[in-house]
């Protein structure tokens, strides 16, 4: 299994930072405002080419854009908050701030693989580890699983807590050098590498910790909940 992740910490203080710093204390989420313009309209028009189950686009880094909603949620930076609730000590509600400024982070290069058969090379991901969030909140004893929801009301997905601390399972903020754009899931999305693209939910809002694993979206469709590539 590949892993090449960087274990020292890395702090970028930009633009963005400001922003994620200017939105220190505030709450909420601002999700689910329909895109309009160019990109709308194409997403609209191959989304129900598709008879609505998703759409995509070809990007110009190689990726095709998935939404199971036909829309790209747009979510503000800086009122961005990511829930941590469940069988935890410590419920979290972070920031873009603390995601980047606070929590340990983490960086590594690797392929992006969909179930369908594209596969995008060496793309580089930046974050924190999921395992450190984890420990930020404190796993309750009896808990066995995860459930992640997206900003975009629909998508869910999975994965047991043993999965969920590999080291190459990261909360990303950043991919293929810049921050996570709104159609790769910006400004936060997981990243699970070792598993098919449909484990690295856009748009993520909120982890619960479980005592069983739910079963998300395309895992309802019939997709299988251990989605180990090449497993
Ligand atoms: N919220 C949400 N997350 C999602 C999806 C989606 O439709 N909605 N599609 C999944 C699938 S099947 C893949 S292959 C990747 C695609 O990521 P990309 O849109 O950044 O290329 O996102 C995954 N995460
Ligand atoms: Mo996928």
């Amino acid at each position: 299994m590949p892993t090449t992740a960087d274990p020292n910490r890395v702090t970028h203080v930009g633009r963005r930072t400001v922003l994620g710093l200017l939105g220190v204390g505030v709450a909420g989420i601002a999700v689910g405002a329909q895109v309009d313009g160019a990109v709308g309209g194409v997403l609209t028009k191959v989304s129900s080419s598709l008879g609505g189950l998703g759409a995509l686009l070809p990007g110009a880094d190689n990726f095709r854009i998935y939404t199971v909603t036909g829309t790209i949620p747009t979510v503000d930076a800086a009122s961005y908050r990511l829930v941590v609730d469940g069988m935890v000590e410590r419920p979290l509600s972070l920031g873009l701030d603390d995601l980047r400024i606070r929590l340990p982070r983490t960086k590594l290069v690797h392929y992006f693989q969909c179930v369908t058969g594209w596969r995008v090379p060496d793309v580089h991901w930046e974050g924190v580890r999921l395992s450190a969030v984890l420990d930020a909140a404190g796993v309750r004893k009896g808990a066995t699983a995860l459930r992640f929801f997206s900003g975009d009301g629909e998508y869910t997905e999975s994965l047991t807590l043993s999965q969920a601390r590999l080291p190459n399972v990261l909360v990303a903020d950043r991919m293929i050098g810049d921050d996570v754009t709104p159609d790769h899931g910006g400004p936060v999305r997981l990243y699970v590498a070792p598993m098919y693209g449909y484990k690295s939910i856009k748009w993520l809002d909120r982890i619960e910790v479980t005592d069983r694993i739910v079963p998300g979206y395309w895992e309802n469709g019939g997709y299988p909940v251990n989605a180990w590539i090449g497993g």
